[in-house]
């Protein structure tokens, strides 16, 4: 079964959004399989964003995304991983549609309020990156018929 992480930013957490963005994914299907709330460092945070390491923005993003606690999820589905990005939005809050969480509630894209996979490749080295303690394994008693 495909997954894929989704990461409440700083903002999304001050702005108490976390159940929000939870009740959206539930309610579209998907499985929540592990959740936590971390405050992690420059280090994880940089490698977390290694693609982008180049990029001008990056020691703003890295500062932003170290400023407080991030909520760290993974999702279980099919289709999952861009299912999930479409529930996103675009990266850039202008750009992203109306009903879409980024679309929804954010302005900046310097404070998206949400991360999610962009590919299952990336999806499970951010699940190993984020949870290397493993995620949970459960059964839903629903799962014979919305799967
Ligand atoms: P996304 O996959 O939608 O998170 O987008 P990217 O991986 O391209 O960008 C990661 C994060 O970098 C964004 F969520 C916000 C930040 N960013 C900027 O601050 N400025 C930009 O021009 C592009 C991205």
């Amino acid at each position: 079964m495909e997954r894929t992480y989704i990461m409440i930013k700083p903002d999304g957490v001050q702005r108490g959004l976390i159940g929000e963005i939870i009740k959206r994914f539930e309610q579209k299907g998907f499985k929540l399989v592990a959740m936590k709330l971390t405050s992690p460092g420059k280090a994880h945070m940089e490698e977390h964003y290694a693609d982008l390491a180049g990029k001008k923005f990056f020691p703003g993003l890295i500062s932003y995304m170290t400023s407080g606690p991030v909520c760290c999820m993974v999702w279980e589905g099919a289709g999952v991983v861009a299912t999930g990005r479409k529930m996103l939005g675009a990266t850039m809050p202008s750009e992203s549609a109306p009903g879409t969480i980024r679309g929804d509630y954010c302005i900046e894209v310097g404070r998206n309020i949400c991360h999610g996979s962009d590919a299952v490749d990336s999806a499970n080295k951010e699940i190993a990156l984020w949870f290397p303690e493993g995620i949970s394994e459960w059964n839903s008693c629903q799962s014979s018929w919305i799967y």
